[in-house]
């Protein structure tokens, strides 16, 4: 507490006074030794409220009860009035509060009005006590505003100045906008279209589904004043993201799709889900429901016609939620220049991310929280979200009482500190000035806001569901209940903006056009036009990716520079100039992470910019890369590839939060608005990766075949049996390689240094070829001499889709070649390291780098460079049910023909990937190894008899 002499109290601080006043004269224990001996000198608080209280010894107690009283009844209003707002439409009572009655508060009317409105906020500020006259009029006004259709639920908030601009913006209603005249009609004529659809495509297509918008049909408008926002912002995009509910709404009356175009795909439902291209493919090209479409439309601004805003509509799975973080990283990708060297430049208004929930889906799905997480942090956020809950207050059939723990469906949000309207689907005037409001937190915080838009449901789920038999009394209320285009077009004729009869006629005329489109289908579906790109584009060889011995050095060079009164950690200087000092060094060769860094060097200098996430990336999980550097005594970063002066292009480098659906469903949507850019996501082990299996099979490996979108996104999954048990040790290479097909990606395990250099460089020039790129990469090979490269490999040459055994087919030691292992991976070392190899004259052990699409030619080549060949070993560290085994069988069988044996050698088929047990990992290695070089008759049943013994 302050001096007396400097402190008066007013408002909110008054009443938080005069309560501590009250604890204390309760009991002086209650409050801080402080405030206790504050209130012992000067007694208690001076109230500063009206004139005549000049010295507060005057006051009487009861005044100081009614004040304290007061206060208490303002801030449960603010705080807890939306618990008193009639938010259901259907009518259900809002459940109200104790705190809501100034009597809780042992204070009366009479004793409001006989304090000043000044009492609501500090005196001379805030919009109400400058038009109400006593404290009664005050508190009726917030009463109004804060228990009416609007629940503002702000209460969680803690940044002080963000809270006085909410309280600032509900008070003065400067967001709330009675709509006149031409305005108001053209809402109604909005509401009419939105409406007049979803009772068209219900008549004309009786029982097909359309997840009818009916209930919630305000978020139309609301969409087109967020995008007009935009536009008259001068934001060129605006990224949204939906589910399945109201889609075909928005598509007709956001994004400007024709009516014919919709009404094609229900009288030819095949169309929408082929293309030509499926001829071609076989069928290969499956298309998507019409409900999961993507497209891309503009809307103009509302002043000036001339300006246009995109809308670009992310394609998504039924998978609910999990285009969320797909949609921010587009719209992230769409703030960002990446032309210039240094870390991309972000203008947060470049691109306004606007996401539509369901009611069940946002607290049950786990991806909304973490998508949420990504709003503030540096390499993720987007300048702030516009959530929309289209709630229903049903999920499938599901109530809310069973959907989730808290008390609203946007709750989640409020963990985020995320401000949350509440309004009442029913009330067009609220739901549009929540828009705006919205809009204008967003302009001045750059930060996430939550509209939770409370409708009902028309129809069942879909409209082949009979929502009576699970929601009987709550649909016995929707029957009668009147549509919001009604409830508006009767509030219009009751303000005399319209005429009895015209909102009908308006109907008509809207539902004239909609069955003059469907008799006369003049605009034919054309279903190239549903797509926005060409489904299917074959792969191309391998470039030519290597990089002159000069250039390499000026690179390296370059990316040892230290800037002035830059301290570097001593021991980690030391180890870079040792290791990264000299490309020819001392001989040993350049190993993963250095060549990691000249590749991305080398492709800055080339103009491709580079985004590298992951969890704890920035150094690399197993403490390789050094991406950023700290100064020892400041903390302060440096980051090379910033400073790097060949770089032609932006290089960003992020630790991602503990996350991986949602960070891999950012860097994807990032992929499909930077198609220029080269995007890394790493993995922290192989493992994890599965904890974003959604968003692999979803999005990454099928987005292309069901939507036309196309990604280059790279996944670097640390893989490799290595001991450390069942986690850590696999990627789950067999998932990758079983989602596989159609050439939709490329998987790949490479054994060196150069290898990585040159499939990065690979990946980064294949932009007119993209395709997501899977990457097995090392833990132990990282500073493996085996898999270190020499110079010339970087220099000359590029990737190589297989490595053939140099010792045994160079050496003129082909022809005694019988027995050929093929592997992948690390495995490699351990076949080529090993007791078996050194006393083995037959056998030449090649490493499959790249599995898919499998190079049947570069494999065949290998084979034929062993006439006496007798048999080919698939050796592998996974489990036979696991790694490639099941994906190579087949090709290797159909590739030798029967002229040679294939044979099986790792470990038998298990249901977790590897052993908690580092010595019976050790040993069933050893076996396996000896096993590989071994005669075809030594079965593997034999092998785990030895393998049981050994353990
Ligand atoms: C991840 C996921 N799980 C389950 C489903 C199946 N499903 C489809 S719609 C639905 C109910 C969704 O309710 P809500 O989020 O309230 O949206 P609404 O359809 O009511 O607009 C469910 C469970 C799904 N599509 N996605």
């Amino acid at each position: 507490m302050e001096n007396r002499t400097e402190t008066q109290f007013y408002g909110p601080n008054l009443g938080y006074v005069l309560e501590l006043y009250e604890k204390y004269k309760e009991d002086a224990e209650s409050v801080d030794q402080r405030t206790r001996s504050f209130f012992e000198t000067w007694g208690p608080p001076q109230t500063g409220l009206n004139e005549q209280h000049t010295s507060v010894s005057e006051a009487s107690r009861v005044d100081v009860d009614k004040v304290v009283g007061a206060a208490k009844y303002i801030r449960a209003i603010r705080d807890f009035g939306h618990r008193a707002a009639q938010l259901d439409p259907l009518g259900t009572e809002p459940p109200g509060d104790p705190t809501l009655d100034p009597t809780f508060h042992d204070i009366t009317e009479e004793d409001l009005e006989t304090l000043p409105p000044s009492i609501i906020n500090a005196p001379g500020t805030g919009p109400i006590p400058r038009r109400t006259d006593t404290a009664l009029g005050a508190t009726k006004e917030l009463e109004r505003i804060y228990c009416k259709t609007s629940g503002y639920d702000f209460g969680h908030i803690h940044i002080a100045e963000e809270r006085f601009w909410l309280r600032d913006a509900v008070e003065s209603e400067r967001f709330n906008k009675v709509l006149e005249g031409e305005g108001a009609k053209r809402l109604l004529e909005s509401l009419t279209r939105v409406d007049t659809l979803e009772k068209f495509l219900h008549k004309a297509f009786l029982g097909q589904k359309r997840f009818s918008i009916e209930g919630t049909d305000m978020v139309v408008p609301m969409l087109n004043q967020l995008a007009r926002s935009a536009c008259g912002a001068g934001t060129p995009e605006v990224v949204l993201g939906m589910a399945h509910r109201g889609r075909l709404n928005v598509l007709a009356h956001v994004l400007d799709k024709p009516y014919s175009k919709i009404f094609g795909e229900f009288q030819q439902p095949e169309k929408g889900e082929s293309t030509s291209a499926a001829d071609r493919l076989g069928e290969a090209w499956v298309g998507d429901v019409k409900y999961h479409l993507g497209i891309r439309g503009f809307q103009l601004g509302e002043d000036q016609a001339d300006q246009k805003v995109l809308v670009n509509l992310a394609p998504n799975p039924s998978h609910l939620e999990h285009v969320d973080p797909v949609v921010e990283g587009m719209a992230r990708a769409a703030q960002e220049t990446r032309d210039e060297a240094g870390a991309p430049r972000q203008d947060e208004e470049a691109s306004l991310p606007i996401l539509i929930h369901g009611d069940a889906a946002f607290p049950g799905e786990g991806v909304v929280a973490e998508t949420l997480n990504l709003y503030r942090l540096p390499g993720y956020r987007t300048g702030g979200t516009i959530h929309i809950i289209t709630n229903n207050q049903l999920g499938f059939t599901t109530e809310k009482q069973d959907a989730r723990s808290t008390t609203y469906a946007s709750d989640l949000a409020k963990g985020y500190e995320i401000p949350v309207i509440h309004v009442n689907a029913d009330d067009p005037e609220a739901s549009l000035a929540a828009a705006r409001f919205a809009y204008a937190y967003r302009e001045t915080f750059h930060k996430d806001f939550m509209i939770d838009l409370i409708g009902y449901r028309r129809f069942g789920h879909n409209e082949g569901d009979e929502p009576a038999y699970t929601q009987p009394v709550m649909y016995e209320k929707i029957r009668s209940h009147p549509s919001v285009r009604e409830i508006w077009a009767k509030e219009l004729e009751r303000r005399d903006v319209i005429s009895p009869g015209q909102a009908e006629k308006m109907v008509e005329k809207v539902q004239d056009q909609m069955e003059e489109v469907r008799k006369n289908p003049s605009a034919k579906l054309d279903d190239e036009e549903l797509l926005t790109d060409e489904p299917y584009t074959p792969l191309v060889g391998i470039p030519e990716t290597a990089v002159s011995a000069e250039r390499l050095a000026e690179l390296n060079k370059a990316l040892l520079e230290r800037p002035e009164g830059f301290a570097p950690n001593p021991k980690l200087e030391r180890l870079f100039q040792k290791s990264r000092g000299e490309l020819n060094g001392d001989g040993g060769g350049l190993d993963w992470a250095h060549a990691e860094a000249l590749a991305f060097a080398s492709i800055l200098e080339e103009g491709t910019p580079i985004r590298l996430t992951g969890q704890d990336t920035e150094r690399g999980t197993f403490s390789q890369r050094h991406s950023v550097l700290h100064d020892a005594e400041t903390g302060e970063p440096y980051t090379p590839l910033h400073n790097l002066p060949q770089a032609n292009a932006s290089f960003a480098v992020h630790n991602s939060p503990l996350s991986e659906i949602a960070v891999l469903g950012f860097e994807y949507g990032y992929t499909l608005n930077a198609q220029e850019a080269l995007v890394l996501w790493e993995a922290q082990y192989g493992d994890f990766a599965n904890v974003g299996q959604p968003m692999i099979d979803q999005f990454i490996v099928s987005g292309q075949a069901k939507w036309g979108q196309t990604s280059g996104l790279v996944l670097l999954l640390p893989h490799g049996y290595e001991g450390q048990g069942p986690e850590h040790s696999s990627a789950r290479l067999e998932r990758f390689l079983q989602l596989a097909a159609n050439d939709n990606v490329r998987i790949a395990n490479c054994t060196t240094a150069a290898q990585y250099f040159h499939l990065l460089r690979a990946q980064a020039v294949l932009k007119d070829e993209q395709r997501p790129l899977v990457l097995m990469t090392p833990k132990s090979l990282l500073r493996h001499p085996l898999a270190a490269s020499k110079l010339e490999e970087f220099t000359q040459g590029k990737f190589k889709m297989v490595l053939d055994d140099e010792e045994m087919s160079e050496s003129g030691r082909a022809e005694s070649v019988e027995r050929l292992i093929l592997c992948t991976g690390k495995i490699y070392t351990e076949l080529v390291g090993s007791e078996a190899r050194e006393e083995d004259y037959v056998t030449a052990v090649a490493r499959v780098e790249f599995l898919y699409p499998f190079p049947e030619e570069d494999i065949t080549a290998v084979i034929g460079g062993y006439p006496n060949l007798a048999e080919i070993v698939w050796a592998q560290e996974e489990p036979r049910n696991m790694g490639a085994w099941t994906f190579m069988e087949p090709r290797l069988r159909k590739l030798v023909d029967g002229e040679l044996l294939i044979r099986y050698v790792g470990k038998p088929a298990r249901p977790s990937p590897a052993q908690g047990s580092r010595r019976f990992h050790d040993r069933e290695h050893a076996t396996m190894i000896r096993a590989a070089f071994k005669e075809a008759e030594e079965t593997e049943e034999a092998r785990e008899r030895e393998v049981r013994r050994a353990g």
